[in-house]
C-alpha cells in the first residue's frame, strides 16, 4: 500500500496541452503559483501536488504509481503501451496518426506499403497497424520532422501526427490512412491509492465535468410574446427547465435557459422565427448538474 498522502498529477512541462491543463486545474479551483520553470509545484488548497514533465514520461510515471493521475495525449499512451485507466477524454489536443505517402509518387495507400520503410516516431502503433492488416514493414524512428524522411531517401512513407495537415503538404505528403485518433485524456494509476486520494479525485472529477459541461453550453436570455412561449419553450429543451418570468407588458415574458453551443446557431434562428427578442447569449463559468 502506498504511503504518500499527497495526491500526485502529472502534465506537460511545456507544450501543446500545458496550458489547457493547467488552465482546466485553476478553473477547477486549485490554487498554486506560477509553474514555469518548477518540476514539483505543490497546490496551496489540497493536498495535491503538481508534476511538470515531458509527455513521453507520463504514462509510465502514472503507470507504476508515480504520479496518481496525468493528463496526456492518447497517442502517447497508446504508443508506450501503458497500463492505466482513462478517466476523462478532455476535448483539447485532437490530433491524429496517420500514414502519409509522397504526392503523384507509386505509393497510393497503406495497403500497398508491405514491405517498405516507414518513418515515424511511433513505432509501435505502426507495426501494429500494418501487422493487423497482414503487412510487414521496417519502421524508421525519428524523433521530430518526420515528415522530410522520404525526401531524404530513408523511408518510402511517414507515419506521423497530424492536425490541420498543413505539415504534411508543405513537404510534398498526402495523407492516405488514419491509424489512431486521439485527443487529451486524463489518465489514473492500477496501482491501489488510499480512499482518501480516490475522494480527492471523484471531487476534482466533478469540478472538471462541470467546467467541460459549461464550455460547452451558453447560457440564454430573450424576451418574447406570451402567444409563443410554447413554441420557443419546445425549441430550448435544453440541459433543464427553463426559467418564465414575467415582463411590465403583460403580453410579454422573460425566457432564460441553457443552451449546447453546438447547437446554439440553429437554436437562435428558431427563436428569432418563432418571436423571441432581444436575444442575449452569456459564457457559463463552471455548471454542477
Ligand atoms: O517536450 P515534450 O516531449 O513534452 O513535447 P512534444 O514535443 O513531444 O509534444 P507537443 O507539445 O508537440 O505535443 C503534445 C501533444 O499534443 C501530442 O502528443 C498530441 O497528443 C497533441 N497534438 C495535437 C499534437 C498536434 N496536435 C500536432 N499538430 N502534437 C503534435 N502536432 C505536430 C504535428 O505532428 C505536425 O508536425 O504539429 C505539427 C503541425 O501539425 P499540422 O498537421 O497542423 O500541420
Ligand atoms: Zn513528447
Amino acid at each position: 500500500m502506498e504511503t504518500n498522502s499527497t495526491l500526485r498529477i502529472a502534465l506537460q512541462k511545456s507544450g501543446r496541452l500545458t496550458e489547457e491543463s493547467i488552465g482546466l486545474l485553476r478553473q477547477a479551483g486549485m490554487k498554486f503559483d506560477s509553474y514555469k520553470g518548477h518540476m514539483i509545484v505543490p497546490v496551496q488548497n489540497f493536498d495535491i501536488e503538481l508534476l511538470l514533465i515531458r509527455d513521453d514520461d507520463i504514462p509510465e510515471y502514472v503507470q507504476d504509481g508515480v504520479c496518481d493521475i496525468g493528463f496526456v495525449g492518447a497517442n502517447v499512451t497508446a504508443e508506450k503501451n501503458a497500463k492505466v485507466t482513462v478517466i476523462r477524454d478532455l476535448g483539447f489536443g485532437k490530433c491524429r496518426i496517420s500514414v502519409a505517402v509522397p504526392k503523384g509518387g507509386v505509393y497510393k495507400s497503406a495497403k500497398a506499403l508491405d514491405g517498405t520503410r516507414i518513418a515515424t516516431s511511433y513505432p509501435f502503433l505502426t507495426k501494429k497497424y500494418f501487422e493487423d492488416n497482414g503487412m510487414t514493414v521496417e519502421t524508421v524512428f525519428i524523433s521530430g520532422a518526420v515528415e522530410i524522411a522520404p525526401r531524404l531517401g530513408v523511408a518510402e512513407a511517414v507515419c506521423d501526427l497530424v492536425s490541420t495537415g498543413g505539415t504534411l503538404k508543405a513537404n510534398g505528403l498526402v495523407e492516405t490512412d488514419v491509424i489512431f485518433s486521439s485527443e487529451s485524456q486524463l489518465i489514473q494509476t492500477n496501482k491501489p491509492i488510499s480512499a482518501e486520494k480516490q475522494e480527492l479525485i471523484d471531487k476534482f472529477l466533478l469540478r472538471i465535468g462541470g467546467c467541460q459541461l459549461a464550455q460547452r453550453s451558453r447560457y440564454i436570455m430573450m424576451n418574447a410574446p406570451k402567444d409563443s412561449q410554447k413554441e420557443i419553450l419546445s425549441i430550448i429543451s435544453a440541459l433543464k427547465s427553463p426559467t418564465v418570468l414575467p415582463l411590465a407588458d403583460e403580453n410579454m415574458v422573460a425566457i432564460h435557459s441553457v443552451v449546447p453551443i453546438n447547437q446554439f446557431w440553429t437554436i437562435t434562428e428558431k427563436l428569432k422565427s418563432a418571436g423571441a427578442t432581444g436575444i442575449v447569449i452569456l459564457p457559463i463559468e463552471n455548471m454542477i448538474m
